[in-house]
């Protein structure tokens, strides 16, 4: 598939493996990679494609995320909001939303490898995917109220959730910016890296995972993306269901009989 604002790469984890990498990079440079409509699209286009293909039974085995130069996105494109009504803004958000939703029901796991400013819808974005991996150079913030509006691609909610109220209530009430050791400090970040490993560090850690059961590891990330929302009781049922159901794949067989015979494992995602 051709696209106009971003750029996508699968990379293979390695010579011996069908397996491969997504690497997604947003590729509006002059504008610090702000989020258009059209960037949107393109970026929900491709999780959808991931998606597919995932359930297909294709290698795909994780999504990276990136930004070109020295931003991984600096926010939705105030050019293109400045004179949206109110119903082009709920259309708008609504978009946003749903790619959030999508990125976060993807069964592979995501990174962003956040190399520059992630302000705003940027931030948001970041925080769509299960982990961020922070540049030395990274800078975070919801700066939304400096142009008298809020976050609106789920950021209040997910920066609740992940630093918790009092520090999302700082960030989306200041508007102030955080450097890469304080969005760490806070549980923003989880790893803080310097510029030129960023990459390889985000992509060795989806490899890692590529080598687990697929099932699971999709498995894993369901359950904790919905339990998080969910009464502990409830999120407890999901995970016992989640458990019991991964028995009847062929992968759980192999894995615990490999490991009984002290052998590798290898799946196959069944
Ligand atoms: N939108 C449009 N253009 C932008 C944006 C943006 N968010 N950010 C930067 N640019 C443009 C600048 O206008 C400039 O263009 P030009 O060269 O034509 O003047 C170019 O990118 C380079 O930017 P700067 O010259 O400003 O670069 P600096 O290094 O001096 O400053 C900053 C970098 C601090 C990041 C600065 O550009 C800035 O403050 N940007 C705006 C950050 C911001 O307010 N983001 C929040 C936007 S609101 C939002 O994201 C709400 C999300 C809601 C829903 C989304 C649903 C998908």
């Amino acid at each position: 598939m051709a696209y106009a604002t971003i750029k996508v790469e699968d990379r293979a984890v390695s010579s011996a493996s069908p397996a491969v990498i997504r690497v997604v990079t947003i590729d509006r440079p002059k504008v610090l990679n702000a989020l258009s409509e059209e960037v949107v699209g393109e970026l929900t286009a491709v999780v959808e494609d991931t998606a597919r293909a995932f359930g297909a039974g294709a290698s795909v085995r994780g999504l990276l995320l990136t930004g070109e130069g020295k931003a991984f996105v600096a926010g939705a494109d105030i050019a293109a909001m400045a004179d949206m009504t109110p119903e082009q803004a709920l259309a708008f958000s609504g978009k946003g939303h749903a790619l959030g939703e999508m990125l976060e029901a993807l069964p592979v796991p995501t990174v962003a490898a956040v190399n520059g400013f992630a302000l705003g819808g940027g931030c948001e974005l970041a925080l769509a995917c299960d982990f961020i991996y922070a540049s030395e150079k990274a800078k975070f913030g919801q700066p939304e109220v400096k142009l008298a509006v809020i976050p609106g691609f789920g950021g209040t909610q997910r920066l609740l959730r992940r630093v918790g109220l009092a520090r999302a209530l700082e960030l989306c009430m200041t508007g102030d910016m955080i450097d890469a050791a304080e969005a760490h400090r806070i549980g923003l970040a989880n790893r803080v890296l310097p510029p030129e490993q960023l990459l390889d560090e985000a992509m060795a850690t989806l490899v890692r995972i590529a080598a687990q059961g697929p099932l699971a590891v999709a498995k894993a990330k369901e359950v904790l993306h919905r339990g998080a929302s969910m009464p502990l009781t409830h999120a407890n049922d999901l995970e016992q269901e989640a458990f019991a159901s991964l028995f009847a794949s062929a992968d759980q067989t192999e894995g615990m009989h490999a490991f009984l015979a002290k052998r590798a494992a290898n799946f196959t995602g069944r």
